[in-house]
């Protein structure tokens, strides 16, 4: 008796995305090993809370293919990319990847909406708001490097900025779940 809940396209693409999230990890995880080599810690601690979260993308996806009953494929990580020139360009490639990696999530909500696999569709959701947050959290750093003059950054603002982004919780509550416990 067949138990697979999911379409061939939908796993195969779906595991795709699994290892796109390994990726993310190791791409965070590599420039967060570059800013800590830049002396630059609370940045650093930033990129290794966000590299542990990517990891956590990861695991989510494989727990739902397996658990329609679809066959996981963990499969080789792509290298990260090389590392930045610049703080400036670290959060420029970081907004850039989170743009594409919007781009895969929609892909994929839009073959769930195809093929009328509203569990898929459904479970995809939550990463399209987590991908809004993504997005912005990635804006939000390229806005302080903009009031902090960007590639001319002085060393008194990037202090400054590396300080504040250690305590800088990595995730942004979305307005609609923001509550007065959890404001
Ligand atoms: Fe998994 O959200 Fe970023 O890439």
């Amino acid at each position: 008796m067949k138990t697979n809940r999911l379409s061939k396209t939908l796993a195969a693409a779906l595991n795709v995305q699994m290892t796109k999230e390994a990726h993310a990890s190791q791409l965070y995880l590599s420039y967060a090993a570059w800013a800590e080599q830049q002396g630059l810690n609370g940045i650093a601690d930033f990129l290794f809370r966000h590299a542990s979260e990517e990891r956590n993308h990861m695991m989510k996806i494989l727990e739902y293919i397996s658990k329609r009953g679809a066959e996981v494929l963990v499969t080789a990580i792509p290298a990260p990319p090389e590392n930045p020139a610049s703080i400036n360009r670290c959060f420029e490639q970081i907004f850039t990847h989170e743009e594409g990696n919007t781009t895969a999530i929609y892909k994929l909500v839009k073959m769930s909406f195809d093929e009328a696999d509203w569990a898929t569709w459904n479970f995809m959701q939550w990463f399209v708001k987590e991908q809004v947050e993504e997005e912005t959290l990635a804006m939000n750093l390229l806005n302080k490097m903009k009031i902090a003059d960007g590639e001319k950054i002085s060393g008194e603002a990037l202090y400054v900025l590396d300080r504040d982004l250690k305590n800088t919780p990595d995730e942004i509550i979305a307005a609609q779940d923001v509550t007065t416990e959890h404001p």
